[in-house]
């Protein structure tokens, strides 16, 4: 598909004046009367359209003796009109989730280090960047496939900062907003050439700062790539645990291409990636008229897409949210069944998925005895909310259970193949991805 010159034209000259008039951005607007009458009108666009009830931290494992201070939120969502995103309707605040105690290690991940060793790869050929920075650099998965001399991490979890510093990286252990990219260049730093994060955009609240922020250490010719779950295969497989409080967002391309070209940025790229459920790495740059011919027909062929599956329309949510009321009460009814028929049930992977699912359905010990997981860090503690054991792999027996409920449904082929015994022996799996079901 060939871009027209005047749609391409116009994108170039929004972004530019975006760059150039920063006041026309949405963030930092807080206290100006006028900016706030904005803000008013802003939020006046949100709709509701899903409420999954008390939630708590997704990724808080905890021991009995927190029970009793144990944070919950309500978990709604809602579609802003005008913008297209899907977002929390209220944040939580960042430094309940991202702490010291992060549990989520990507490194114990096997599919996930292949997947960062091989977009590591990809990235170097395609754009051989010199200087690269990491935003969410997590226990160091990608950036230890570039060169510690001219390579950076941002990652505010105290515990995985402390690791890829020990593995040779500057990490600056903060949030990334404007204030941090200040910093760095500040600390003598050159604009980056590649500008990378994965699973970590959708988790800040603040996306025009976050933009402006990359748009700020960019270099004129730098690719900024970023990958996140993707609404669209949400909305299709029916995925409604890719919403807890960690996501703030869940990104659409129709969305990104609308915030990204207010902050003076315009995407060029987008892979559809089948990673954690469904997800696209977007690539972004700065607006150059004389490069701007590379766009890539992906763009279109997304918002295409999009547009006919109806992300733009809050008919599409609604319908949506029945799909999640129907799944929660046909999962619960299985369970129930299930028991009541005296099987046992277990589940595997202790996700922040299976915080939503566990919380939302009201599920709890009475019909899962206890969640396997791979993680040190949350085995012989319990997950938050619905307070089922986690424990790791090797101390059970699967053959013990009739039934084994995948919390990490996005390993399903991995998990399969692994417990390949308890299928031999009768065990059976149950998923809600796309719908409530049972399979061997
Ligand atoms: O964005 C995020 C993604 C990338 O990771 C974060 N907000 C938090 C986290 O989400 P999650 O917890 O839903 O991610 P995963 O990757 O689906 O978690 C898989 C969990 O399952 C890990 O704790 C490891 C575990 N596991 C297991 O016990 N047995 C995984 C496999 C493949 C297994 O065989």
């Amino acid at each position: 598909m060939s871009v027209k010159k005047e749609e391409l034209d116009r994108w170039i000259r929004e972004a530019q004046m975006n760059a150039e008039f920063p006041q026309h951005r949405a963030h930092g607007m807080y206290g100006d009367p006028k900016l706030d009458k904005i803000n008013r009108e802003k939020k006046k666009m949100k709709k509701e359209f899903l409420d999954l009830g008390r939630q708590p931290i997704a990724n808080k494992f905890l021991k009995e003796e927190e029970f009793s201070d144990e944070f919950f939120y309500d978990l709604k969502v809602v579609f802003d009109k005008d913008t297209k995103l899907v977002s929390l309707k209220e944040f939580v605040k960042p430094e309940l989730m991202f702490n010291e105690d992060y549990v989520y290690h990507t490194s114990l991940s096997v599919p996930m280090v292949k997947h960062f060793k091989e977009t590591a790869e990809m990235l170097m050929k395609e754009f051989n960047p010199l200087t690269v920075m990491e935003i969410g650099s997590n226990d160091g998965v990608f950036l230890k496939n570039w060169s510690n001399d001219y390579t950076i991490g941002v990652e505010p979890c105290g515990n995985f900062a402390k690791v890829t510093e020990g593995m040779g990286y500057q990490t600056y252990s903060e949030f990334w907003t404007t204030e941090l990219s200040e910093k760095i260049k500040n600390d003598g730093h050159v604009d980056f050439d590649l500008i990378y994060a994965a699973n970590c955009i959708c988790h800040i609240q603040d996306l025009d700062d976050c933009f402006s922020a990359v748009a700020n250490l960019l270099s004129d010719k730098g690719v900024f790539v970023f990958e996140d779950p993707s609404l669209l295969r949400m909305l299709e497989r029916g995925s409604y645990d890719q919403i807890y409080d960690e996501h703030a967002h869940v990104f659409s391309v129709t969305a990104l291409d609308n915030l990204l070209k207010k902050n003076g940025l315009i995407i060029f790229d987008v892979d559809n990636l089948s990673v954690h459920g469904g997800s696209n790495r977007i690539y972004v740059k700065k607006p150059n008229i004389a490069s701007d011919n590379t766009l890539r027909p992906s763009i279109f062929e997304n918002l295409k897409e999009e547009k006919s599956f109806g992300i733009d329309n809050f008919k599409t949510y609604e319908i949506f949210a029945e799909r999640v009321k129907k799944s929660k009460d046909d999962l619960v009814e299985l369970l129930v069944k299930l028991k009541d028929d005296g099987k046992r049930i277990m589940s595997i992977g202790a996700t922040s998925k299976s915080t939503t699912v566990f919380n939302y359905c009201g599920i709890s010990t009475d019909l899962i005895e206890l969640i396997t997981d791979t993680t040190k860090d949350k085995q012989g503690l319990v997950a938050p909310g619905s307070h089922i054991p986690v424990v790791d792999r090797e101390s059970v027996n699967l053959n013990d259970y009739d039934y084994a409920f995948l919390g990490a449904w996005n390993f399903k082929e991995v998990i399969a193949d692994k417990e390949r015994e308890f299928v031999e022996n009768g065990g059976k799996f149950i998923t809600h991805v796309p719908e409530v079901m049972v399979f061997s």
